[in-house]
């Protein structure tokens, strides 16, 4: 059974992170309902969705997945490079302690999930903003000894590893090639996303299909040509904080 770990919009969302989008009002009401249909999409697609203790106080809790990075045999507890992020990682580990022993990332090391891309026993992860390099050692001194490796990439000009790339099969990425390099996924497709809609790579893949937001009916296309089932769930309001589908949800075997 495919769980997906989610938490609730914060009614201080406003006051979120950003830095790479300008800001603007968010209603997070609106942005609340949005998420209720992500989470139905998620449901749709089989997953077991489970809220994990909402943090009202915390903006950007919502975007659970940088808290954690879930393994099948530990989960590592992220350090987010935000400081504003980092109380973020308490609950989540409380939730995940039920389903994995846990591994830490600690300080001086920084790491957000939203920089994990997992592949196999790959983990690409990126050297952002957010994630340093003492962050990805210590990822890779927990992962190791599972039989994990860990791939260090640059991604530029955009917050996140999985803001420019993420998996749409187990021989396939989605990238924008703007922000990562095409070069690193030697030996897998890759498929580019439309070049009006430079944020499409992000998209969750739950089994053999994917669930990408409305926003990129472009890409939606293109993935469909390649033979990809695509589902589609409006998360405009939650773009407005810098998140995108992958944020919202931690998804384990369970
Ligand atoms: C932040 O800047 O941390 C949030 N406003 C957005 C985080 C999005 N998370 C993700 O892409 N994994």
């Amino acid at each position: 059974m495919l769980l997906a770990l989610t938490r609730s919009v914060s009614p201080a969302m406003a006051q979120c992170e950003l830095t790479h989008l300008a800001r603007v009002p968010i209603d997070p009401a609106l942005a609340a309902g949005q998420h209720r249909s992500y989470e139905a999409a998620l449901a749709h697609l089989g997953c077991m969705v489970e809220r994990i203790t909402p943090a009202p106080e915390l903006p950007d809790s919502v975007f659970v997945e940088d808290a954690a990075v879930a393994l099948d045999e530990i989960a590592v507890i992220a350090r987010p490079g935000a400081e504003s992020r980092r109380t973020e990682v308490d609950a989540v580990a409380d939730a995940m302690r039920r389903y994995r022993p846990i591994a830490t990332i600690t300080s001086p090391g920084t790491l957000d999930g939203g920089d994990v891309l997992r592949l196999g026993r790959t983990l690409y992860v990126g050297q952002s903003g957010r994630t340093n390099d003492e962050g990805i050692a210590q990822l890779r001194r927990h992962a190791g000894p599972h039989g994990y490796s860990v791939r260090a990439l640059r991604p530029t000009g955009c917050l996140h590893l999985k803001t420019a790339v993420t998996a749409v099969s187990d021989h396939a990425v989605l990238l924008n090639p703007d922000w990562i390099a095409t070069a690193a996924f030697d030996g897998l497709e890759v498929i580019t996303v439309h070049p009006e809609e430079p944020f499409a790579a992000n998209v969750v893949r739950v089994g053999d299909a994917v669930l990408t937001a409305a926003a990129f009916p472009r890409t939606r296309r293109i993935m469909e040509a390649h033979g990809i089932t695509v589902h589609v769930v409006d998360v405009s309001e939650l773009a407005k904080a810098e998140g995108a589908v992958t944020c919202c949800s931690i998804l384990l075997e369970v």
